[in-house]
């Protein structure tokens, strides 16, 4: 048995994945078909949690099969060294195991070349961004990561990881500081910057990041901000793969499936989308669209259909489906009443104010992501889904309500799932057990529900009041707040499922 440092994962005594032993993974593992030994990097990414590896480095792989380039990724972690633990000792190796019902495809993916740790060595990771070789720095640091206001979209100078960057330029701890400086390392040697890929499901994200770059630069009064305006690249992206949280039963079946063991295997769905806006610096970038990337000049269509559709039902479910008992969202949807409701939500709120991306019918889309949503074999949890809140909740419900409150149409399914976001944060369930909420603002939403007096209006108007999630738009919207209280009471009163039941079969008046 094999106990890999830093994790309380337990292997199983088979030989551990690593270079030397890649060869020796059962008949029908993919392994990459590149020489590892001869692969450069040329990116650096930052956050290298499921997701990136599940998507951004299995694009990355795929392309690196049938066309030899640079394109090697340095993976960071920002927060602790697990990831590096258990990748280092697999020479960054792992296997991705694709799940689509009874089916299973895996594979094992080598484009990660090396990871470093942020906090142990920050100027190590400033060093391989400022290297020239080094052409873009992705990000999937999700919602939080960005240290910014999710309403107004701006950085938020009273994050404590941007107060300390902000007083340690060349030691950051922050994405958005340690990109900062990096740039203006680069500035200083004569290198044109890198392209920033952002990869995470916030809204404009190419413009978001270049604003929070541009804010934080702006703080130092050496010309760097206006450089980076005038040179740099922050293309818009739309990423899409569920990938849920690994588990240690998909460390078991890594090791059953290749006869390796593997600390950090990856399970993902078969489906996977990747939108980016195609503005690199001197066009220079993996061909990605060689491997079903699309490069277009316009990413927000697909961004809105994603994140209001996706991810918008994702929470929404998330909140009713825990708060109904439901473990994962497969089985949230398996429930009639919850499938009923996500059914209506799309195509009577959502999709009549999504404009469809050139070529797309949205109803074939929500159709198609009711079958993802279905696979039983991906076990995404509603509690994961479920974290930071707060920081999903305006991109992914709060601007289909605006534009619908705009056109002066109802939003009776919507509501519900903001009113669902509320009993939820309240961080106890329907039985009377504690919920453990994570989010950034577990504490504040939680203050606010404990000061406000115990009726509906009242705690839903102290929600609301939390300007940093509903803007000063929101709480003054009577329709919106009135829609809210409403669902909420119905909520308390009646649980999630008969709620949800209810506002599925509301006919709203137009
Ligand atoms: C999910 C996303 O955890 C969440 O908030 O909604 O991670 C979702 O699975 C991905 O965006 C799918 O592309």
């Amino acid at each position: 048995m094999t106990t890999v440092e830093g994790t309380r994962t337990t292997l199983h005594p088979l030989p551990r994945l690593s270079n030397a032993t890649l060869r020796q993974a059962r008949a029908g593992v993919a392994l990459p078909p590149y020489d590892r030994g001869r692969l450069r990097s040329g990116i650096v990414h930052l956050g290298l949690g499921a997701f990136a590896r599940a998507h951004l480095a299995a694009y990355t792989d795929a392309l690196l099969a049938i066309a030899p380039g640079d394109w090697g990724i340095i993976g960071a972690s920002l927060q602790n060294p697990g990831q590096r633990d258990r990748l280092a000792p697999q020479d960054g190796l792992y296997t991705a195991i694709q799940r689509d019902g009874g089916k299973t495809g895996v594979r094992i993916i080598g484009c990660v070349l090396d990871i470093l740790v942020a906090p142990e060595d920050p100027a190590a990771l400033i060093a391989a961004m400022a290297r020239a070789t080094t052409h873009i720095v992705s990000l999937t640091v999700t919602e939080k990561g960005y240290c910014h206001d999710p309403a107004t979209g701006r950085l938020d100078q009273h994050h404590p990881d941007i107060r300390h960057d902000l007083d340690h330029p060349g030691a950051p701890r922050s994405a958005i500081g340690l990109i900062v400086a990096a740039l203006r390392a680069r500035r200083a040697s004569g290198l044109a910057p890198f392209t920033v890929v952002c990869c995470d499901n916030l809204p404009h994200n190419g413009r978001l990041v270049a604003g929070l770059v541009g804010d934080f630069a702006a703080r130092h009064d050496d010309g760097l901000a206006g450089w980076i305006a005038a040179h740099g690249a922050f293309p818009a992206t739309m990423v899409d793969r569920i990938v849920p949280a690994t588990t240690d039963a998909d460390i078991a079946s890594a090791a059953a499936a290749t006869g390796l063991c593997d600390a950090a295997p990856v399970t993902h769905e078969p489906f996977q989308q990747w939108v980016i806006e195609g503005r690199f610096i001197a066009g220079t970038r993996p061909a990605w669209d060689k491997v079903g990337a699309q490069f277009v000049t316009d990413v927000a269509p697909y961004e809105h259909m994603k994140l209001r559709l996706l991810n918008g039902a994702h929470s929404a479910l998330a909140w009713l489906g825990y708060l109904a008992g439901h473990e994962t969202i497969a089985e949230s949807v398996g429930d009639p009443v919850l499938r009923a409701y996500v059914t209506a939500l799309w195509r009577d709120e959502i999709i009549p104010v999504v404009p469809p991306p050139p070529g797309t019918d949205l109803h074939a889309y929500a159709a198609d992501l009711l079958v993802r949503f279905d696979n039983p074999a991906i076990r995404h949890r509603t509690w994961q889904i479920a974290m930071d809140s707060s920081q999903k909740l305006p991109q992914r419900l709060l601007s289909t309500i605006r534009d619908r409150l705009a056109l002066g149409l109802p939003i009776t399914r919507l509501a519900l799932a903001v009113a669902a976001w509320i009993r939820y944060a309240g961080g106890v369930d329907e039985a009377g057990h504690p919920i453990d909420v994570r989010d950034p603002m577990a504490v504040t939403v939680r203050k606010a529900l404990d000061a406000a007096p115990p009726d509906p209006a009242a705690r839903v108007a102290a929600i609301l009041a939390i300007r940093a999630v509903f803007g000063t738009d929101l709480p003054r919207a009577a329709p919106f707040r009135d829609a809210v209280t409403a669902a909420y009471a119905t909520l308390l009163e009646h649980g999630s499922r008969e709620a949800t039941r209810r506002a599925t079969a509301a006919r709203p008046v137009p």
